[in-house]
């Protein structure tokens, strides 16, 4: 039998443009989760993407569906790692660039660093810096703290992750077009099998989350593939708790 074909101990799910993940391994030891940037600055009221003029409604849409994924996966013993972007106090780590254009566009020219409503915009320890309670880690759980859009760079997830002999990534989280594309793309250049939840991530604008989703399929699923958070959980149901 060619090693293609699906045997009956493979596992997928019903994702576009490929049954995911390609070879079937999905399994609690080998996959693991990633929530990313759920933070009241990015979904909750006064926060940077509020102070900016953007809809949260749309930023907060993702919550239950994570929610429910959580639970599953939490329940099923996967791995379980959470994102934040966000700046030492200091801003040592900020470029100037990206402190620049933040302010273009913020209500009072309000940007990354400058107090807001909900404290210093994007500065760890600030409460809009804070993972939103509704999707607050467990204890135990792997908060990886990163500067950048993209979750590998300047933190420790790839080792984390090899450590961990995690072979596909669940991506959620916000936003769609930026820090979740951002970690997609690299996670697959460098080599793990990524799955984005279409329910489980959004985007300031709906076209970009819609034009996200498009690119993912392009080339046979160039960066991996997507699918809701009921297809994963379909695909779940044949799995039982280690
Ligand atoms: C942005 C993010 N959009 N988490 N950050 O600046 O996507």
């Amino acid at each position: 039998m060619s090693p293609l074909l699906p045997t009956p101990t493979e596992l997928h799910v019903d994702a576009q443009p490929y049954a995911w993940p390609w070879n079937g391994a999905l399994r609690a030891d080998n996959t693991a989760l990633i929530v990313i940037d759920m933070q009241t600055d990015f979904c909750g009221p006064g926060g940077y993407v509020d102070v900016m003029g953007y809809d949260i409604s749309l930023t907060r849409a993702p919550i239950q569906p994570l929610r429910q994924v959580l639970a599953r996966l939490r329940a099923l013993g996967f791995l379980v790692i959470h994102t934040r972007e966000g700046h030492r106090p200091d801003l040592s780590d900020l470029p100037a660039n990206k402190r620049w254009r933040s302010r273009q566009i913020g209500r009072d020219g309000l940007g990354i660093g400058d107090a807001g409503p909900c404290g210093r915009i994007l500065v760890r320890g600030e409460p809009g810096w804070e993972i939103i309670p509704e999707l607050a880690p467990l204890p135990g759980e792997l908060v990886i703290d990163k500067p950048g859009k993209g979750s590998f760079y300047a933190t420790d997830l790839d080792m984390v992750l090899r450590l961990a002999g995690i072979e596909n990534l669940i991506l959620g989280g916000i936003t769609t077009d930026v820090c979740v594309h951002t970690t997609m793309r690299d996670a697959n250049d460098r080599g793990f099998e990524c799955l984005l939840l279409s329910d489980g991530t959004a985007a300031t604008d709906p076209a970009n989350h819609q034009a996200a989703l498009n690119m993912i399929t392009m080339q046979g699923g160039v960066f991996g593939a997507h699918a809701s958070s009921d297809q994963l959980l379909e695909a779940l149901a044949g799995l039982s708790s280690i």
